[in-house]
């Protein structure tokens, strides 16, 4: 049978119809059918030493065309819907996207997975089915609102299982149900991503927008990822949802384990158990509490074959995401562990003084970095310089007692979602001119290095650029309702709200911009400025921020003398999907965090990769993207890590001498709450923002601005330099080889998790 027939086969089985006969809807589920029937007839891979990565977050995005991409069905497929009168692009848009995450913490495991599989690594991931997800975001009265993510249908990659475990806590206990999806790799076999559910979830319970009780755990659990936390009812159902993760993840390791046979006294020989940030560390005393209750084992050895068996990741040095929670809270909702939580932190108060290192502290907060540092095998960063801070700086003391177990792993993208899938033009101009090798041997892309010179090959990739942005130029045409320019420059800025990520600073450059264009400098060519980001719900300068982006996408799409030469846009409810389609279509990518605090960024990866130039910070991996590509082929501004660092020691950064001292400063923060941007936004929300930068600026947005705008205007007449650009683009392509997560997964491999 051929791929037409099986499609028709299976389309015939499920709706009586031929392809051609079937809605999009239709063959969304028939091509989701063929798709699940080959991954299940593809080989589990196997070994002797297998790794579980746990993960509050698995940001995977919508899985068709990945999935197609990956059983090398991708292409023929879309030929048969092409002679059938479909596109598989109107069924990509069809599927729902779930939300399991908020951003580049979620988003690197879903590529770290597919590179485990594609590299035939024994490896599945551990996390939860959270019905509603991350929130929708929707913009009314340019404020952003929550509503729920409705993306489980009947239908979907989920595959139910019959695994089911209790798990216990303080106030009784509640009974899992485990769902898990096929993870299938680059013409490889399969592993799998497990997401624990539970029995008596109520959807119901959901009230307007995204509130619900917060209390009824046994109806809420899996209900929404990162709940509001700003109170305590709030937090207690995170730690609910932590160690509902994490027991429900040990108990099914240990069931594989025994099921294979091996002796769980050598559990760390069979298993490695990498920890994504701290959210799953209760994973390392519920282990212990299991194998000292359940097996038999004593707490001594307990403890050191747990020891051998976990590893840690740190994704931020920002102290208030670093968790540290009250130990009465983990009193009340799972008691279990505090005996053991408490011996760990008695062990370490025996060999260690240093309060620094202690677990618990004197105001009995329960530091969970603490607890995977020293009860587990390695400790890395995920960008050259974080590590170095890490290591030097927010972790010293730690890395004083344990230099061995300090690494970096640099952050990686799957090259199949970030290239092959988001943009077939690129992937298959690149096969034409460089051969295939580079789709799983990422470093190929160096030979394209050889046509910098090339103008049919700069030309094409400039043909190439101008497709892509026509392409989201009408898709956005259609679902925001905002006419673009593709001739204009396409500067985009999408990641989550964070003031450290400096959303703030190019919203000043904008307005900076747009009194420049008022008082008569015309820019050559028109530049659109692009956003997308969501805010957690609970943070209000967050919000602030948002609200300013659409009252200055308001002010400056309306106004004519003006919208001619710069547009603004914040794209609604900005998600995986949306960055396939936004991320091809850039030229300048915006990477301009305050140096140290952006742990290592990927979406700069992502930019890079498909041909945009970097506007960023001396930050994460833009350090490692400007050794790459060499000054030629980057634009870096602001200052250095170290001297910011010395600034927050110092207390001595004081946003308003800034202000002071700099009329083009003054004149766009003061806009900020001037009669035109108070005529379209609301006084509050601009009046607390106004406020904010001028009286604190934590993450000196200020500090850095006028070299910005020095830089950013110096990027600008650069695009004029058509041919400078066009080399700049094809370097930055050809450089982008490093940052395949298959390279990041060959590393954790080789160095942390040994595999076999
Ligand atoms: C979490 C929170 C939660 C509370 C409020 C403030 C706040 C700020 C930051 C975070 C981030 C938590 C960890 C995280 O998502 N880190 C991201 O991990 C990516 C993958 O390694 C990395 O590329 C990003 O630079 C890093 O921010």
């Amino acid at each position: 049978m051929n791929l037409e027939q099986e499609l028709n086969e299976i389309t015939g089985r499920m709706f009586g119809k031929n392809i051609a006969a079937c809605s999009t809807p239709l063959l969304y589920n028939a091509l989701m059918v063929l798709a699940k029937e080959r991954m299940s007839a593809h080989p589990v891979i196997k070994g002797d030493r297998k790794l579980y990565y746990i993960s509050m977050e698995f940001l995977i995005g919508k899985l068709l065309s990945n999935n197609l991409i990956n059983l090398g069905l991708y292409d023929e497929v879309k030929e048969v819907l092409k002679e059938n009168g479909h596109t598989l692009s109107e069924i990509e848009e069809h599927e729902p996207e779930p939300s399991l995450g908020n951003g580049g913490l979620g988003r690197l495991a879903a590529c770290f997975l597919d590179s485990i599989a594609t590299l035939g690594l024994p490896g599945d991931g551990i996390g939860l089915n959270y019905h509603f997800g991350l929130f929708k975001q929707v913009f009314k009265d340019n404020l952003q609102k929550a509503e729920k993510n409705d993306w489980i249908e009947h239908d979907s990659w989920l595959n139910m299982t019959d695994t089911s475990f209790t798990v216990e806590f303080g106030k009784g206990k509640v009974v899992s149900k485990l769902y898990d999806m096929d993870v299938i790799g680059y013409k490889a076999g399969k592993n799998k991503l497990h997401l624990f559910d539970i029995e008596s979830i109520d959807e119901e319970l959901v009230e307007d927008g995204i509130d619900f009780d917060k209390e009824d755990i046994e109806h809420n659990l899996t209900l929404f990822l990162y709940p509001d936390d700003s109170d305590k009812a709030g937090n207690l159902l995170r730690i609910y949802q932590e160690y509902f993760m994490v027991s429900n993840g040990a108990q099914l390791i240990l069931k594989e384990e025994k099921a294979l046979g091996h002796d769980l006294h050598k559990l760390n020989e069979h298993v490695a158990i990498q920890i994504n940030d701290t959210h799953p560390t209760m994973v390392i005393p519920e282990l212990i509490r299991l194998l000292t209750e359940n097996e038999g084992l004593a707490m001594d050895e307990a403890i050191d074959i747990v020891s051998r068996t976990c590893a840690y990741t740190n994704h931020t040095i920002l102290a208030e995401a670093l968790e540290k929670w009250p130990l009465e809270y983990l009193e009340e909702v799972v008691p279990q562990l505090v005996p053991i939580i408490k011996e760990l932190d008695a062990r370490v108060k025996k060999s260690y003084k240093d309060k620094t290192v202690h677990i618990i502290d004197k105001d009995k907060k329960v530091h969970m970095a603490h607890i995977d540092i020293h009860y587990g095998y390695s400790v890395n960063g995920v960008a050259a310089i974080h590590t170095e801070i890490l290591k030097n700086t927010e972790l010293n003391n730690f890395y004083k007692l344990y230099p061995e177990k300090f690494n970096n792993k640099t952050n990686g993208i799957t090259f199949r979602r970030w290239l092959l899938s988001c943009n077939h033009e690129l992937a298959d101009f690149l096969s034409e001119t460089i051969g295939d090798g580079f789709k799983s041997e990422a470093n190929e892309l160096e030979k394209l290095l050889k046509f910098e010179n090339d103008e049919n090959v700069l030309n094409r990739l400039e043909e190439i650029k101008r497709t892509k942005k026509e392409e989201v130029s009408a898709y956005i045409k259609e679902k925001e309702g905002v006419e673009l320019n593709p001739d204009s420059i396409f500067d985009i800025q999408v990641k989550r709200l964070h003031e450290y990520k400096r959303q703030q600073m190019n919203a000043l450059y904008i307005i900076h911009k747009y009194l420049e264009i008022k008082g008569g400098k015309k820019p050559v060519r028109p530049i659109t400025f692009i956003f997308g980001a969501k805010a957690a719900p609970a943070y209000v300068i967050a919000q602030d921020i948002i609200h300013l982006i659409l009252v200055l996408e308001k002010i400056v799409n309306n106004d004519p003398d003006v919208n001619k030469y710069m547009k603004v846009l914040m794209v609604e409810n900005y998600n995986v999907a949306y960055a396939e389609k936004l991320i091809p279509a850039c030229d300048i990518s915006e990477q301009i965090s305050l140096a140290s605090k952006e742990a290592s960024g990927t979406g700069n990866m992502k930019f890079m990769l498909n041909g945009a130039v970097t506007l960023g910070t001396s930050d994460g991996a833009n350090v490692e993207i400007h050794e790459l590509v060499g000054d030629d082929n980057i634009y870096i501004f602001g200052e250095k890590a170290d001297t910011v660092i010395k600034h927050y020691e110092k207390a001595d950064y004081v946003s308003k001498d800034y202000y002071e001292k700099s009329p083009v400063i003054k004149e766009a923060v003061d806009f900020i709450v001037g009669n035109q941007a108070l005529k379209v936004g609301h006084k509050e929300n601009l009046r607390r923002l106004h406020k904010e930068l001028l009286n604190k600026d934590w993450f000196m947005t200020l500090l850095d601005l006028e070299d910005y705008i020095k830089v950013k205007d110096k990027v600008f007449s650069d695009y004029e330099d058509r041919l400078k650009w066009k080399k700049m683009m094809l370097n930055n392509i050809a450089k982008a080889g490093f940052f395949s997560s298959d390279r990041t997964i060959e590393e954790y491999n080789r160095d942390i998790w040994k595999l076999r």
